[in-house]
């Protein structure tokens, strides 16, 4: 008795809230579409929605703002998505592998490509830059801080915002380091090849809201590039761009063109994205501290640029969870276009990864 008594009570109680949410959440929409009205007098879909809905932009996707600035610019910092501990993580991992990293000397300098000498990139002449790769085989733990960023919380959202579910690791990263001096790269990439072409494999897109981005870098900040360091650059919106790009622009030759070269301030544990389409390069490096970045380079599911993709080394696979192997697997293994990569992930609203969902 006193059981359908305390049923009675609870069922009265969830009507009451019920009534109240209909008749508060219209009046909460209405005051927020009320201060939706932009500055152009229009209404967003975004400003029509209640706000107390919006999801939690640091970790399911872009927010308004940062995809306003990627579709702007071809490229976006993330700021401090990793934590100083991850930082550390991979700035220690990579001390403990120092014997693998190479300078590049001679016909391997990278201020000089293209058939493009630039004395603007030239740095002192002297210092190449350092390459480093295999990050993701290197021995355990030395490897996770690099394993990581297939897959991680921080990143995840955004990635599949920009390139669709299921996104893959396209080439193995590249770990780059700088010191004092160090040259620059010839700047390239870009919307369109010299024959004035449409560069396909490198496109961008945004259809209907969403933006995809055929080959798309993700590059961790492991040190500070504070303006004017040098460093990345990119020319903010080419990624749009319907003209080939002229050639002393990307060996910076020409000073009215060069002026469109923006080198972003990037602190150590920022996450900069952008588009191989927008056309980027290297700044020497001026700053007393050694630059390192870590950049990969990842695609839609059922796009490939790289070859790496076809087998990827055993020690490189070796001990991944399900969702990082399943970003390094994507075309040419069962997961394909299916994986859902942001459902294997763990998010605050879960207390453990969900298992890989097929259609
Ligand atoms: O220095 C950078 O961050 C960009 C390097 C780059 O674009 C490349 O190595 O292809």
């Amino acid at each position: 008795m006193s059981c359908i008594f305390v049923t009675a009570l609870s069922a009265i109680k969830i009507a009451t809230m019920l009534l109240a949410r209909r008749i508060i959440a219209p009046s909460r929409r209405l005051l927020a579409t009320r201060a939706g009205v932009g500055h152009s007098g229009h209404l967003s879909a975004d400003n029509l929605k209640n706000q107390h809905d919006a999801p939690d932009t640091t970790t399911a996707g872009l927010s308004a703002k940062q995809r306003y600035l990627f579709d702007l610019n071809g490229f976006l910092v993330v700021k401090g998505a990793l934590s100083p501990d991850e930082v550390k993580a991979a700035n220690d991992a990579i001390d403990a592998n120092s014997d693998k990293l190479h300078e590049r000397k001679g016909q391997l300098r990278t201020s000089a490509l293209y058939g493009r000498e630039s004395s603007a990139l030239a740095g002192d002449g002297e210092t190449g830059r350092i390459d480093g790769g295999g990050m993701l085989g290197w021995a355990a733990p030395h490897r996770e801080p690099f394993r990581n960023t297939l897959a991680h919380p921080k990143l995840v959202g955004a990635m599949t915002d920009l390139m669709g579910s299921g996104y893959r690791l396209d080439h193995s990263p590249l770990l780059l380091a700088m010191e004092k001096g160090a040259e620059g790269h010839t700047l390239h990439g870009g919307a369109v090849t010299e024959a004035g072409e449409p560069a396909w494999p490198l496109r961008y897109e945004c259809v209907g809201g969403q933006m995809r981005n055929q080959l798309l870098t993700v590059c961790l900040q492991l040190t500070p590039a504070p303006a004017g360091a040098g460093g990345f650059c990119a020319v903010p919106g080419s990624h749009k761009s319907n003209f080939p790009i002229p050639p002393a622009l990307a060996d910076l030759a020409d000073e009215e063109l060069a002026q469109y070269v923006q080198q972003p301030a990037l602190d150590a544990g920022d996450v900069l994205i952008f588009s191989e389409a927008t056309l980027h390069g290297t700044l020497p490096w001026k700053a007393d501290h050694q630059r390192r970045t870590v950049i990969y380079r990842f695609a839609p599911a059922g796009s490939a640029y790289g070859r790496g993709y076809v087998e990827w080394p055993a020690e490189m696979m070796e001990g991944m969870s399900e969702a990082q192997r399943a970003v390094c697997t994507g075309v040419s293994r069962p997961f394909g276009p299916r994986a859902h990569v942001a459902s294997m992930t763990r998010s605050p609203r879960r207390s453990a990864p969900r298992r890989i969902t097929r259609a």
